[in-house]
């Protein structure tokens, strides 16, 4: 598309779709006319692909997630087009970065999970791949992040606020969804006994769509977003009796449902409202679906053989159940070949070993939501156990564990037995992870059927975490390997033999110090705090909990601080230490951890003793925006979870796909990174997910291990000193109690192997050319990690899914 059909685009939607003259026409005016131009294209991609997705042999994955994360969409869908440098010329000297920067990011994710979902619908569409996703048009995302005296504040997310031009409404596809009430049997006219829901109240789920464009692919797949309204938004009865608060009560009621995103990452939130939103999305969900199939001119007996769908999570667990009403209540169909139906549908991702994150609801809250589900996943159940008991007679223990229903004490609903059981196939999104999955989460499962367990270790879209965020380095690489490794990431193995190269490593190096030079001016743009790029950014960005250890992080910075202190003459590597992530509001320690951090930062930075040595940064709000302009300038990325607690992790592959070196434990998708960029370009340390239920087993002893390393004593005294809280000795005494007479997350055991291995990393930064030719190594082995390499597997073994052919 040549610059000027963009200029005249560009000119028409300002005039005609925005209202505005050149002449005045605002940043924000033309970011407008910038974004109705590129979704024009992509709407006519979407338009021409319609005969290919509606024909009848056609089979789709739909998606099903809570949470997407997408991001800004303006840059990354001119990128995928691969019109950028032509809308730069059609803009003659405007800013197109800045009108770019000017786009809210939809905030509807916590975190790994939301991203995940992002870079699937991206590699889906790049690979020509009919996919829906479909989730919750939340009102309001996560919130946003702001740093008040140390403490993280919410302040509410407003995404929409300024309009969403991304997006088309498509009330025609409305959905009804029924909530509460009871159930009651009845006889139908052929003389069947049949059960019907009658509801308490009925919500309306409206469509609101965004096609995603695949990179230079001619494709899109769409993202179909659920938004609750009123079923009769205004009540003329109530009105006109006067009561004009309750004619409009309806309204508010029903539209709570997609008003705000819960801001849990791996926490249960056991409330009402969120079983609410997760039935609501999943029924509008499987409802299009049975329309689409119909429409189609299919029978439901082939609903499986148009649609496979992923459940991501539990949370959208309950459509198991879903699907079996409609078939069996509503389109009459027996149990059995129902059943048969589902269990080819269906297939679920786990994305977590935490067990606070499993998600179990109270029997009475669930059946007082969904009568009529409970009564099916009881039947779901027993027929289900009954099979079990024939299999392993009298073993009680092993039904108990098994069943969907937890007896064991106040009756729950687990959602995770639910997916397993309804599913054909469960994935982890790691090696290890899924190894744990079978040994430690689902072991009964395992025993029943090992044949339904597979791994598809997570991959990250190298267009978006690459291509847009890092340009200077994908520069550099196609000057040497060409451009098209941008949907072919293993060609990036051919960087391999440049890596002695010692004229593309001072191009490398450069590249690396433009992209610190650019975060240096953004941190000081937005926490005041001034770095040096030429120090070793050292990155831990993610959300923040226990497990992850940020504050482990933080007390190898104090271990450094106390060093220089001791040695007034110390010389060590200069090191930015800069961290980012959300705390989920009422997580307590969490919060905490944030404060330590910003409170160690305002000591540390300001101590003239230091002489810049360390320097701590907390940069607020970290959300995809923000961190495509965090990975590029990385050089040691911090993947110091507790062996065994992180399922994979993403952000371990973005940093790494932007030359980061890692330390890090031997967790989640860790594992692989190492066995793919070698073990000699990663910094290892720390227990093993083995070791570590040794050491828990044996009877841990935190205490034992700060009483016996006389630094690490040093380091917590020095908190509990008040030295970093204004004297106050107790604002931080729940950690370091935590770490000394519990420590779950065992960082008193880790705590010297992570320093020692640190002085590594302080060592191997010295020597810059070794270390250039490392991150050089670890940019050209991250193949295996684009997330085109796991939507193929999960096409190819999971979904049993082909691609529409490219085309003519
Ligand atoms: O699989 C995607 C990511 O999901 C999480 O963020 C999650 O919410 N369960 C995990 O914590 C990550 O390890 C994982 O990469």
């Amino acid at each position: 598309m040549s610059p000027e059909i963009l200029k005249a685009a560009f000119a028409d939607n300002l005039n005609f779709a925005v209202g505005r003259p050149a002449e005045i026409a605002t940043p924000e005016d033309w970011y407008q006319a910038i974004a109705f131009s590129v979704r024009d294209r992509i709407m006519h991609r979407w338009v021409r692909q319609f005969e290919k997705r509606n024909a009848p042999d056609v089979r789709q994955v739909a998606y099903l997630s809570a949470e997407f994360l997408p991001g800004p969409h303006l840059g990354n869908s001119l990128l995928n087009l691969g019109i950028t440098d032509n809308a730069r010329k059609a803009l003659a000297g405007q800013d197109l970065d800045l009108y770019i920067g000017l786009e809210e990011e939809p905030g509807l994710g916590n975190g790994g999970l939301g991203r995940l979902a992002a870079c699937y619908l991206d590699s889906l569409a790049t690979l020509c791949y009919p996919a829906t996703g479909y989730g919750i048009r939340y009102e309001f995302g996560i919130f946003d992040q702001s740093i008040k005296d140390g403490w993280q504040v919410e302040v509410t997310d407003k995404w929409l606020l300024p309009g969403n031009i991304w997006e088309i409404k498509r009330p025609n596809f409305a959905q009804v969804v029924k909530i509460g009430g009871h159930t009651e049997t009845y006889t139908d006219e052929h003389g069947a006994f049949r059960v019907r829901w009658i509801p308490d109240r009925v919500v309306v789920g409206v469509p609101y769509d965004t096609p995603i464009v695949g990179y230079l692919s001619d494709s899109c797949v769409l993202l179909r977003l659920w938004s609750a309204e009123a079923a009769q938004s205004f009540d003329f009865a109530d009105f006109n009796r006067g009561d004009y608060y309750g004619a409009v009560e309806e309204k508010v009621f029903s539209e709570n449902i997609s008003k705000v995103l819960y801001p849990n990452d791996e926490q249960l939130e056991g409330k009402r409202l969120r079983l609410e939103q997760q039935y609501f999305f999943v029924a509008c969900s499987i409802k299009d679906m049975i329309r689409l199939c119909l429409r189609r001119g299919s029978t439901l007996e082939r609903f499986h053989e148009m649609f496979c769908v992923q459940l991501n999570d539990t949370h959208p667990a309950i459509a198991v159940a879903e699907l079996m009403r409609q078939l069996v209540d509503k389109y009459a169909m027996p149990w059995e070949r129902a059943w048969d139906i589902t269990r080819r549908t269906f297939s679920y991702t786990n994305h977590t070993l935490m067990p606070e994150a499993l998600e179990k609801w109270p029997l009475p809250l669930f059946g007082s939501v969904l009568p009529r589900h409970l009564e099916i996943i009881y039947e779901i159940n027993r027929r289900f156990l009954d099979e079990v008991r024939t299999r392993f007679p009298g073993d009680e223990g092993k039904i108990a564990r098994l069943s969907i229903i937890d007896e064991s004490g106040e009756k729950y609903v687990r959602m995770a037995n639910l997916a397993m059981v309804g599913s054909h196939t469960v994935n982890g999104v790691a090696a290890l992870h899924s190894e744990l999955v079978k040994t430690q989460l689902f072991p009964d499962f395992h025993d029943l059927d090992p044949k339904r367990f597979q791994n598809v270790t997570n991959g990250v879209t190298p267009r978006r975490f690459l291509g847009l965020s890092n340009p200077g380095l994908t520069r550099l690489i196609d000057g040497r390997i060409g451009d098209s490794w941008l949907s072919n990431l293993d060609r990036l193995r051919e960087l391999e033999a440049f890596a002695g190269d010692v004229g593309f490593q001072q191009d490398w190096m450069r590249v690396k110090l433009e992209n610190k030079t650019r975060l240096a001016r953004i941190i000081r743009d937005r926490t005041g705090v001034v770095v040096d790029p030429s120090s070793l950014f050292d990155i831990q960005v993610k959300r923040i909990h226990e497990y992850k250890r940020q504050h482990l992080n933080v007390l190898h910075i104090i271990t450094l601080y106390q060093r220089i202190k001791h040695d007034p003459r110390l010389q060590i590597t200069p090191r930015t230490f800069l961290f980012g992530g959300k705390a989920a509001p009422g997580y307590f320690m969490a919060k905490l951890i944030i404060k330590l951090i910003n409170s160690v930062a305002e000591t540390v930075n300001q101590d003239p003793a230091v002489r810049d040595l360390i320097k701590v940064v907390f940069l607020p709000d970290y959300n995809v925006k923000h961190a495509q302009n965090i990975y590029p300038a990385a050089d040691l990325s911090e993947q110091i979870s507790t062996a065994g607690k992180e399922a994979s992790g993403t952000g371990n592959m973005k940093l790494s796909l932007n030359g980061a070196l890692t330390i890090g434990t031997l967790d989640g998708a860790n594992v692989e990174i190492r066995e793919e960029v070698g073990a000699e370009n990663f910094f290892l340390f720390g227990l093993t997910c083995e070791q570590a239920a040794r050491l828990r087993a044996g009877g841990y002893n935190p205490g034992d291990y700060c009483h016996g390393d006389p630094e690490l004593r040093g380091v917590i005294e020095l908190i509990d000193s008040g030295l970093f809280s204004h004297g106050d000795r107790d604002l931080f005494r729940p950690i370091t109690a935590h770490l000394l007479e519990r420590d779950d997350y065992l960082l008193m055991a880790d705590y010297r192997p992570y320093v020692n291995c640190q002085q590594e990393v302080d060592h191997a930064y010295r020597d810059r050319h070794h270390w250039t030719r490392m991150s050089i190594l670890n940019v050209a082995r991250m193949g295996k990690f684009s997330s085109d390499r796991a939507v193929r597997e999960y096409a190819d073994n999971i979904w049993k899914l082909k691609p529409f052919a490219p085309e003519a």
